[in-house]
């Protein structure tokens, strides 16, 4: 496949003022007339010719004409990838007329068919199998859409913008024109035809008016929208106080559908979404599931500004609005709950998925420089990585300072498509400063290493403190430059007193800050808030970790203390675990210490309790792996179970009170305390049942049976899961009685299997690839079992005799002719061979060979694969 490059971006030849489509919408064959108004673009590159292409995919070119005035057929060309045709002068009309065949479509890009409905889905290139069209993100138009449809099955007709007209048609059939007076790319284009039920509900924005707001549904599902909704509002709200951005329409539509390749959809006033990140109610959705609403509901309205009005001139710019918005979310949601406990999830979010992917064979910079397919790079690092670099330019230049770059930016770009640079330069202009080498992060590619020491001079009362950082080599970058980050430093003293907060800026490779009227030789609370997204190779010993784990004013550095000093226990448990054979307990040794600590946290009454819940939580065996060469996924799964086991034992008398004391008998609400006393209760069970005493599996099972509602029933059936206890069929058996039929909530039931440690999953897993309710079509039930098995069974994934790379090895290659995207995302963990012992890593990279063996791959999986193979 041919590869992309930033470099060499040539702006369009000829720009589009108005589209006018019309659809005449069938299952197996749609009809799709398409009448562009053409001018040539007046900035265009010397020596671009009269020739005009457009990108087209998959289709049948039914016509073309010119000014009225149809084309023979040699006077235009037309292959696999577009249609050509040469253009009659400065500003001329085509018009295009395509047939697509929507139910047919299982690549979920472009026109198709989930459940019922007719939908869309067009970010990054999907428009291009819809008509012939220049699809490229700086080529913006005002679009009509006319949809003709059957009345009967496609009572509701959405587009984009605002309704113009509609009415009846000859052959029970019915029409609807849609007019968006916003010019916009073509990713940002959707249509949706149906028959779904609809929520309605309202906002007055800031200066008065009144936007409808419309959540559509399948039939049946109107009672699970409420918290969409009620997320939608304080969005909206949130963005004109926190970024004074005012909803720009009178109309606000979101869809949400069945079958979808990923979260959700920014299209101008048309969001689609991921059923499962609409849909709520206390029987059906955990506590995770609301917070996650929230967010996506919220980063997919708040694109409106940061995507829609102002978007990316190409796709290398994705993280201008991916990182942007990222941000953007965080912080909401930061406002709306904990803002601490939000951080913790974001940075553990973080590394657990983009710093795997900075070290490994997929690292790429937040602003790539090639691809050879788009959809491969919307990753943790375009997204999240990318939202910490603008959260490093909030800390660098303040909230007001920030907010005034915010102002200038969407001021001087409204309407545009541009890039990462002209967003920095917004921010610079606006404050007056030189952002150039923080913007080497947006170029520069894997995950820095910070090593510091600090030296006390008792009699110049001066604490010195020495840090340096080092970036490893990635692909394709062997070379990497000191980077700019912020780092905010807390000094206590031993009363556990704070002596100084100050945020210093790192530039060099190795830099020194001075700290002074220091009486006393401190301890050092090192990037607090995770301030840069960076690794600290230096290990503070763990008298100091426990200290900062009671005393550190910064939460998110409490947190941190407690999970450095688990990951410093078991590492060393696991390389002892090598040497002694197989006994973890012995392994562990004496960790009378650390759990000491751990009870001062759960008793902590001063700690909200998501909080308390998080800082018990140990790191993940995915975590533990990344930190190993090879890694041992043996060793970290019988470890961390050993070490949960003995925090189980010890502190059973105080899990079995938390337990207790947070029951709760009120109805359920999804604010974040209510569920921050769900968290800590579970976490208490999961202890409880870990330290192996039988009665705890009983309660486990009792939690199931009585659970009013779906966070405390999935809560008791994780821990079930791993088990041979009867109440793990039990539970599971009745879970499916109860919610056989509703697709979102059977993901979990699917989900729960793949990931359970025991010995039979494998088989499982292969078993209920033939239920009823499983698809290999249906995104959501792939990512469900099939995802889920590889990303978070390391166990059964990385079985020794390659059972779990065979199975898992067969299902991408059956994928990739069904949803190449899909495919290609779920190839990731196979990449990792380099982490692993040689035995492994042969079988891996064989693996590897036989995917891309596999005749006509797709473009999707055989970038990630030939990368990761490399
Ligand atoms: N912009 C979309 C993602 C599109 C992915 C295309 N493969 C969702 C979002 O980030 O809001
Ligand atoms: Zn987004």
């Amino acid at each position: 496949p041919q590869v992309i490059r930033r470099e060499d971006y040539t702006a369009p030849a000829f720009l589009i003022d108005k589209v006018e489509l019309v659809f005449d919408l069938d299952r197996d064959v749609t009809n799709v007339k398409s009448r562009l108004f053409i001018i040539a673009n007046p900035v265009r590159g010397t020596g671009a010719g009269n020739e005009v292409s457009f990108d087209g995919e998959d289709m049948k070119l039914v016509s073309i004409a010119i000014d009225d005035r149809k084309l023979g057929v040699d006077e235009y060309s037309v292959d696999k990838t577009g249609l050509t045709f040469t253009a009659p002068g400065e500003t001329f009309v085509v018009d295009i007329e395509t047939q697509v065949s929507p139910v047919t479509n299982t690549r979920l890009e472009g026109l198709y068919v989930s459940q019922s409905a007719f939908c869309t889905q067009c970010e990054a290139e999907g428009f291009r199998r819809i008509t012939y069209f220049p699809d490229r993100p700086d080529v913006m138009a005002t679009f009509t859409v006319t949809i003709n449809a059957d009345k009967a099955t496609c009572p509701v007709l959405l587009s984009n913008g605002n309704l113009a007209k509609s009415g009846d048609l000859d052959g029970n059939r019915h029409f609807a024109v849609w007019e968006d007076p916003f010019p916009k790319p073509s990713y940002l284009f959707a249509l949706v035809a149906g028959d779904l039920a609809c929520v309605e509900d309202s906002f007055k924005t800031v200066s008065g008016r009144d936007v409808a707001l419309r959540i559509f549904v399948e039939h049946g599902n109107e009672d699970r929208c409420d918290y969409a909704m009620d997320s939608l509002k304080r969005s909206m709200k949130w963005d004109e106080e926190v970024y004074g951005l005012e909803y720009d329409l009178d109309l606000f539509n979101i869809v949400a559908v069945s079958d979808f390749n990923m979260g959700a959809m920014e299209n101008k006033s048309l969001n689609i979404f991921n059923a499962k990140y609409i849909l709520a109610k206390p029987d059906t959705a955990t506590d995770m599931d609301y917070e996650l609403i929230e967010s996506i509901v919220a980063h997919e309205y708040f694109h409106n500004w940061s995507g829609n009005r102002v978007t990316c001139r190409d796709w290398f710019q994705l993280s201008l609005k991916e990182g942007l918005t990222v941000f953007r979310d965080q912080e909401f949601s930061a406002d709306q709950r904990s803002r601490p406990v939000q951080r913790i999830k974001d940075v553990a979010q973080l590394r657990a998925r983009q710093f795997p992917e900075d070290g490994g064979p997929l690292a790429h910079p937040v602003r790539p420089d090639s691809y050879m397919e788009i959809n491969n790079f919307y990753t943790a690092t375009v997204y999240e990585k990318g939202a910490e670099l603008i959260r490093m330019m909030h800390t660098l230049l303040g909230a007001d300072g920030y907010r005034k770059g915010i102002d200038l930016y969407f001021d001087r770009h409204d309407g545009q498509a541009v890039t990462c640079d002209d967003f920095a330069k917004a921010m610079e202009d606006a404050n007056d400063v030189d952002l150039t080498q923080l913007k080497r992060w947006y170029s520069q590619a894997g995950t820095p290493s910070l090593s510091w020491k600090g030296d006390y001079d008792a009699d110049a009362k001066q604490f010195r403190l020495t840090v340096s950082q080092k970036t490893a080599p990635t692909p394709g970058q062997p070379d990497k430059f000191a980077l700019h980050m912020p780092i905010a430093i807390g000094l206590l003293g031993k009363d556990g007193k704070e002596l100084v907060s100050r945020t210093v800026q790192l530039t060099e490779n190795e830099q020194e800050f001075v700290f002074d009227n220091i009486n006393e030789t401190p301890v050092v609370s090192f990037n607090r808030g995770f301030s840069a997204p960076v690794n600290i190779a230096t290990q503070q010993p763990h008298d100091e970790l426990v200290f900062l784990m009671g005393n550190d004013s910064d939460a998110f550095n409490r947190w941190e203390s407690a999970q450095k000093y688990a990951t410093a226990l078991m590492l060393a448990a696991i390389e002892e675990f090598e040497k002694n054979d197989g006994d973890a307990d012995g392994a562990l040794g004496d960790v009378t210490d650390f759990i000491t600590a751990m009870r001062a946290t759960l008793q902590n009454d001063d700690l909200d309790k998501a909080f308390r819940a998080d800082a018990l939580v140990l790191p993940g065996e995915e975590f533990l792996s990344e930190q190993r060469k090879p890694a041992n996924p043996e060793a970290i799964h019988q470890v961390r179970n050993a070490l949960r086991k003995q925090i189980g034992t010890m502190l059973k008398a105080e899990f079995a009170d938390t337990y207790h004391q947070n029951v709760s008998n009120a109805a359920f609400t999804p604010d974040a305390q209510s569920a921050g006393q769900r968290a800590l209760r579970a976490t208490a069970l999961g202890y409880l049942v870990a330290s192996g005493d039988a009665q705890f599996a009983d309660l486990a099972a009792a939690q199931y049976r009585n659970a009013n509602n779906m966070t405390d029933r999935m809560a008791a059936l994780a821990v079930l899961n791993h088990l041979d206890h009867p109440g793990r069929a039990e539970a599971l058996a009745d879970f499916e009685e109860r919610f056989g039929k509703d697709t979102v909530v059977m993901d979990k039931w699917f989900g729960l299997q793949a990931m359970s440690s025991r010995d039979d999953t494998l088989a499982r897993v292969k078993d209920l690839m033939s239920h009823p309710s499983f698809t290999m079509r249906n995104p959501n039930k792939v990512r469900s079992l099939i995802g889920a098995f590889a990303m978070a069974n390391p166990r059964h994934f990385h079985a020794a005799d390659g059972s779990g790379y065979e199975f898992y090895t067969d299902r991408l290659i059956e994928l990739d002719d069904i949803n190449p995207q899909v495919a290609a995302r779920l190839c990731a963990p196979l990449g990792k061979w380099a982490k692993y012992d040689d035995d492994r890593a042969a079988k891996m990279k064989a693996a590897l060979d036989r995917v891309l063996a596999k005749p006509e791959i797709s473009r999707d999986l055989y970038e990630i694969a030939s990368k990761s193979r490399a």
